[in-house]
C-alpha cells in the first residue's frame, strides 16, 4: 500500500483580504506584501499563489525587462523565506481592455492585449520557478448571449491557449472553471468543458485544471465528482478548497464551513486519487469574514487547514469494509447513517 500523503498548503495574498464588499469599504487596514508573507510562514504554509500583478504590481505600466527584474527580486525574497511560488495567474478582469472579455473580446486589439499579458505572466512564472499558469476565465462569457458567438469564442480561446503553449514549451495551463460572476454566463463553466477544450489545443497534455469547491457548487455540481473526473484524466494540477452556501455570490467561506459532508467527500476523492503525490499543493481560496478583527486575521486559513486535516483522518479511518457490506446489500439507509455517525465521532 502507498504511504499516506503528507499534504502541503498554499494561499495567495488576496486571501488576507481587508473585508471590502460591493456594499462597503474595507473593515481592516491594508497590510503590506511582507506582512502577508510572514503570515503565511506563521501559519506553516509552504507555498504562495500569485496573480501576475501580485508578483509585479502595476504590471501594465512596466517594460518586460523591468517585470523580469522585479520577478527576480521576488524569487529571491521567497527563497529567503523558504516559500515556493505555486502558480501565476494573469489578472484579466481589471484593465479597460477586458471590459467585455479578454481572450474572447469582440475587439481584436483587446484580445491581443490578453494574450500579450498572459505571455508576460508565463515569463514571471518561469522566474518564480513554477510551470503552472492558472486561467480563471473571469470575463470569458457574456452578459447578453446575443453579444457574441459561442463557436467563435471557443476558437478565440483555443488560439489564445495555443499562443501561450507556443510561448513556452514547458508551461502547463490549469483552467479554473466558474459558471458565473462576474459574467452572467461563462463559456467554460465546469471541468468537463475545461478538459474538452484542452483537446482542441496544440498540446492537450499541457492543458489541465484547477478545481475550486465554491465554483463547482455554483455550477450545481458536487466538487468531489469534479475532482474524481479531473483526476481520472490525471489533470488536476491545483486546487482551491473553500465552501459556499448555495447559488449566490462566490462566498469563499472556510473549507467545510457550510457542508462538512461535501467537504469530507472532497477529501476522500483527493485521498483515493493520490492528490499531492506529484507535488501538488492544497490551496485554500478563502476570505476572512467581513466582521473579522485584525487579531483573528489568519484564522480562516488555519481553521480551513485544521478542518482539512481532521477530514483526512476521517477519510483514513472510514469503516470501508462495513460500508462495502452495506453497498453490497443495497442498504443505503444504513450507509447514510454510517457516514453521519463517522463524521459525528461514533
Ligand atoms: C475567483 C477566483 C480567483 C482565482 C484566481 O472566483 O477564485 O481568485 O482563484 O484568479
Ligand atoms: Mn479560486
Amino acid at each position: 500500500m502507498a504511504k499516506p500523503t503528507v499534504y502541503r498548503f498554499c494561499a495567495g495574498p488576496w486571501n488576507f483580504s481587508e473585508g471590502q464588499d460591493p456594499y462597503g469599504p474595507p473593515t481592516r487596514s491594508p497590510q503590506s506584501f511582507d506582512w502577508k508573507l510572514s503570515a503565511l510562514k506563521e501559519l506553516g504554509f509552504e507555498a504562495m499563489m500569485f496573480h501576475d500583478d501580485d508578483a509585479v504590481p502595476d504590471i501594465d505600466s512596466k517594460s518586460s525587462a523591468q517585470i523580469l527584474k522585479e520577478a527576480k527580486e521576488l524569487r529571491k525574497r521567497l527563497s529567503g523565506e523558504g516559500i515556493v511560488a505555486e502558480m501565476v495567474a494573469p489578472r484579466l478582469w481589471f484593465a479597460p481592455q477586458t471590459v467585455d472579455g479578454a481572450y474572447t473580446s469582440n475587439n481584436k486589439k483587446h484580445r491581443q492585449y490578453a494574450i500579450d499579458r498572459s505571455k508576460r505572466s508565463i515569463d514571471i512564472a518561469n522566474v518564480l520557478g513554477t510551470d503552472i499558469l492558472v486561467l480563471w476565465l473571469a470575463r470569458e462569457g457574456t452578459y447578453l448571449r446575443e453579444a457574441k458567438s459561442g463557436t467563435r469564442s471557443v476558437e478565440y480561446l483555443v488560439q489564445a491557449f495555443d499562443a501561450m503553449l507556443g510561448h513556452d514549451p514547458k508551461i502547463r495551463l490549469a483552467i479554473e472553471p466558474k459558471p458565473n460572476e462576474p459574467a452572467d454566463v461563462a463559456y467554460i463553466p465546469t471541468i468537463g468543458h475545461a478538459l474538452a477544450i484542452a483537446q482542441l489545443t496544440r498540446d492537450p497534455k499541457r492543458v489541465g485544471a484547477l478545481i475550486e469547491s465554491a465554483h463547482a457548487i455554483l455550477a450545481g455540481l458536487d466538487p468531489a465528482d469534479e475532482i474524481d473526473f479531473a483526476m481520472a484524466f490525471k489533470k488536476l494540477w491545483s486546487l482551491h478548497l473553500n465552501d459556499q452556501n448555495g447559488l449566490k455570490f462566490d462566498q469563499d467561506k472556510p473549507f467545510g464551513s457550510n457542508n462538512l459532508r461535501v467537504a469530507f467527500n472532497q477529501v476522500r476523492a483527493l485521498e483515493r486519487n493520490g492528490y499531492g503525490r506529484r507535488g501538488e499543493y492544497v490551496c485554500f481560496d478563502v476570505h476572512p469574514f467581513r466582521t473579522t478583527r485584525p487579531e483573528h486575521w489568519l484564522k480562516h486559513l488555519g481553521n480551513s487547514r485544521d478542518t482539512f486535516l481532521r477530514l483526512v483522518d476521517k477519510a483514513r479511518s472510514f469503516p470501508e469494509a462495513k460500508a462495502q457490506a452495506l453497498i453490497n446489500d443495497l442498504n443505503y439507509q444504513d450507509l447514510d447513517q454510517l457516514v453521519l455517525n463517522h463524521l459525528m465521532g461514533r
